[in-house]
């Protein structure tokens, strides 16, 4: 194997190209002259892998023996984004390959582009996991993510005369270097059927599930290597593939054909990723989904990663499952059952065990985004695990009676089970009463948890709340992503940071050296550059040069008002049409867009809509001399993101105060040295404390004025009566100028807002305005701007997901790193 001892260099570039001509030739089957572009990533894949291969043996080993307390961390969702620079970057091969390449005639970012990435998640929530197994590979802290391998992952999006159509996501269907299935080790999944009672030998009265069908998980294994210090943890994903017995029982299969569709029904549990991420549907797959990574996962940790003789009563000294979510909570009713009923524990004793080794991650505060699934539908497919939910429920509400003598009322709020509008488990209470800990993910988001959402439950037990505010890896989003601004740090600073993102707090006093600004600001320009020929590749968009670069990247949800940034280039358009504005007056600013509706969401889509029209009127109309434009290029990803993200000058984080639990764009942002223009909400509370309100630009209602208007009772209309100024550019919506005349195409999104808004966007109008026009003045002032710029990269090293993990550890976990 192609290997290197840890810390020393590693293989030359005649190594590399050794090893790379060899895996071209044995793996692909072709030579260098008659090879393609898909072929020669793919030998790059394999070359850099076999480097890993014996790092990632070597921690496995070192891991099992030690016999050390390991995180089990539960997600239904891998937002990766490409492997091969994130591998590159690890191993420190970037320039040997790089080098070794030039030898054979190509070029390694040709080869890198050539990736589809994973996109086994929706956003937020699945980057997050991934950056999270990223930091604790690199802190030596073991870790097996556990999760689904979606033959689809999130939808590719086209905009068809503007509006959002989905194509598949393919991303298998060139090959797949980076896994490594392991059929052999498969795991057999129940579902369906009875339960029965029985007495076994000894005379106890005992329960045990006789299912109706079931199907295999193959496991398919991703390295997750750590940031030059040769750990190499695991991601373990895995497959749904038919059993004989399933098409057996099921389908009472007679005929092949009749077989055949059989496996396609069992292969179906890991076809597609569910796009919604906020008021899911109780689909029946989806809760396939959830148990079958979960049954899958438990069993493989219990069977393969501890001693054969392990007693499972000390379970919790060997694994913490982290719940990312309520999605993976399944897995609470699943060790109860496999304690009792396959290793024989008294409830007491299973209960024990498994109150000790789950915490709970919320994400959110949107009462329809809480997962509720029917008890129909869950005793249909988990009679057993029903049961003991319901028992679970009983011992509960026995604790809760017992601290409240007499409150009946609260017992039947607190109800693991919901009565209405039809009975259903609470998949949050359940997660809440079963966790040793429950955190939320930003400051003020933990606090509205506690006041909000599980009030009752933070009375009770007070100490079983904390915080945990999300981060993202400063390896793949500064070191990789910008490498003009990591190499301006490194020459500044060294190179510690990118392991203590803290250390960014040394930048400081160089916010007043002009050569460092001025290094700083060409970085930025040279990010810019780089997006601009991205676009046009990519999109055919083309970015005008020496604008103020305004990016607004994230899911369409009317929670997160799109539509108030909508309204706000509407309306600077509108003052030009109208002559309120000189065109000189305005701010060269590009719009860019990036965002993804869910495919059944229809506000969300139609709103995708009017700003694709919108940009297409504003990008043509010469009255604005170019001075303002509109970019919404499809199918925002990780990969677009990494080359975006850098080039931003301006974050739009302007959700509704009280609705975003985290965000963690708004930190790559800021990281990257854009200045955020942004609510009080979620971690841009934290971000302004730390970069200070003077390089904040800080709008709209607090929380607590969200709460009071609603109480009062908020009528969107008065504030369209009341604004001249916004409502000129509603008016300028429904005259049709946006839709060739038609003054009902945008009807929904208009009268949304003037009628309901739910998200207020119209009373937030105004002050968003004014904060852009603080933005503008800061901007006209260009030292002022990369002042203010330098400030956010250097104030903002707490976001590094490797704190979130300390975090974890010291507050939930109580792992250690293996040094
Ligand atoms: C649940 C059941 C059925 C189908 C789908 C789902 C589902 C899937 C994904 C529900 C929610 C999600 C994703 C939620 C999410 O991404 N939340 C975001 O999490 C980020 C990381 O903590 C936060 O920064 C964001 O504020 C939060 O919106």
């Amino acid at each position: 194997l192609a290997t290197a001892p840890v810390g020393a260099p590693p293989f030359s570039v005649d190594g590399f190209v050794k090893e790379f001509i060899h895996e071209l030739n044995t793996n692909q089957g072709v030579a260098l002259s008659r090879s393609s572009v898909n072929d020669q990533y793919l030998a790059l894949a394999s070359t850099v892998k076999n480097y890993l291969m014996a790092r990632w043996l070597e921690t496995g080993r070192k891991t099992r023996d030690a016999k050390v307390k390991a995180v089990g961390y539960l997600s239904a969702e891998y937002l990766l984004g490409r492997q091969l620079g994130n591998a590159l970057l690890a191993t420190d091969l970037n320039d040997i390959a790089k080098k070794g390449l030039e030898l054979c005639g190509l070029d390694l970012v040709t080869l890198r582009n050539q990736e589809v990435e994973p996109g086994l998640g929706n956003g937020g929530l699945g980057r997050l996991a991934a950056c999270f197994i990223d930091s604790l590979a690199t802190m030596d802290v073991p870790c097996i993510g556990y999760g689904i391998r979606y033959e689809y992952g999130i939808f590719r999006q086209t905009f068809v005369d503007g509006r959002q159509v989905e194509q598949p996501d393919t991303w298998l269907a060139l090959g797949s270097p980076w896994e490594f299935p392991h059929p052999e080790a498969s795991v057999q999944v129940n579902f369906g059927g009875r339960t029965e009672t029985y007495t076994d030998a000894d005379g106890t009265e005992r329960t045990r599930w006789v299912p109706e069908w079931n199907v295999l998980g193959v496991p398919y294994n991703y390295m997750v290597p750590g940031y030059l210090n040769g750990r190499v943890n695991t991601l373990r994903l895995w497959s749904a593939q038919a059993t004989k017995a399933f098409d057996l029982a099921i389908f009472n299969a007679g005929d092949y054909a009749q077989a055949v569709r059989a496996q396609t029904f069992a292969e179906n549990i890991s076809k597609v990723l569910y796009p919604e991420d906020s008021t899911p549907q109780g689909k029946e797959l989806r809760l396939q989904q959830q148990y079958f990574f979960v049954a899958c996962s438990l069993r493989d940790f219990i069977e393969n990663e501890l001693e054969d003789d392990f007693d499972l009563h000390d379970l919790d000294q060997r694994i913490i499952f982290q719940l990312n979510d309520t999605h993976p909570v399944i897995a609470v009713p699943e060790l109860m059952r496999i304690l009792m009923d396959e290793k024989g524990f008294s409830w007491d004793e299973a209960w024990e065990v498994t109150s000790k080794c789950f915490a709970y991650t919320c994400h959110t505060l949107l009462p329809e985004a809480l997962e509720v699934w029917s008890t129909d539908l869950l005793g249909r497919l988990l009679p057993r695990h029903l049961e003991i939910i319901y028992a679970i429920n009983e011992q509960f509400l026995a604790e809760v009676r017992e601290a409240y003598p007499g409150d009946e009322l609260r017992a039947r709020r607190m109800s693991i089970i919901a009565e209405f509008p039809e009975r259903g488990v609470r998949m949050a209470y359940l997660s809440t009463y079963a966790a040793t800990k429950v955190n939320g993910v930003a400051a003020l988001h933990s606090q509205l948890l506690r006041d909000k959402v599980l009030p009752d439950f933070s009375e009770l037990w007070p100490d079983k709340f904390t915080n945990v505010t999300n981060g993202v890896t400063p390896r793949r989003f500064v070191k990789m992503a910008n490498p003009k601004l990591s190499e301006l740090i490194n020459d500044t600073i060294g190179a510690g940071w990118v392991t203590d993102l803290e250390r960014l707090k040394e930048l400081e006093p160089f916010a007043e050296d002009p050569e460092f600004r001025e290094r700083f600001a060409e970085a930025k320009a040279w990010n810019k550059r780089r997006l601009t020929q991205v676009l046009r590749n990519r999109d055919g968009i083309d970015l005008p040069d020496g604008h103020l670069l305004d990016v607004m990247v994230k899911r369409l949800h009317e929670y997160k008002r799109q539509s108030l940034k909508l309204l706000h280039i509407v309306s600077l358009y509108e003052q030009v049409l109208s002559g309120k504005l000189t065109v000189d007056q305005v701010t060269p600013r590009t719009v860019v867009f990036g965002a993804k509706a869910a495919p059944g969401y229809k506000m969300a889509k139609d709103t995708i809509h009017l700003i694709n029209k919108v940009a297409e009127v504003v990008n043509a109309d010469p009255k604005l001399e170019g001075r303002l434009k509109v970019a919404f290029p499809a199918n925002y990803n990780v990969t677009l993101a990494e080359k975006l993200i850098p080039a931003a000058d301006l974050s739009e984080q302007i959700s509704l105060a009280g609705m975003e639990a985290s965000g963690t764009g708004n930190m790559k942002c800021a990281l990257n040295g854009a200045l955020t223009i942004g609510t009080d909400d979620g971690a841009n509370v934290e971000i302004r404390e730390l970069v200070g309100d003077k390089h904040f630009f800080l709008f709209g209602m607090s929380e607590p004025e969200v709460a009071d208007l609603g109480a009062k009772g908020y009528s969107p209309g008065a504030y369209y009566e009341g604004n001249a100024q916004l409502k000129a550019a509603i008016d300028l919506i429904l005259s049709g100028h946006f839709s060739g005349g038609d003054q009902h195409l945008f009807d929904s999104v208009v009268y949304n807002l003037l009628h309901s808004d739910r998200f207020m966007a119209l009373a937030d109008f105004q002050s968003y305005v004014d904060a852009q026009a603080r933005v503008e003045e800061r901007y006209a002032d260009r030292d002022a701007w990369t002042r203010s710029a330098i400030l956010n990269v250097a104030r903002t090293g707490f976001f590094s997901s490797d704190r979130s993990m300390r975090d974890y550890i010291q507050r939930i976990w109580h792992t250690q790193p293996m040094l």
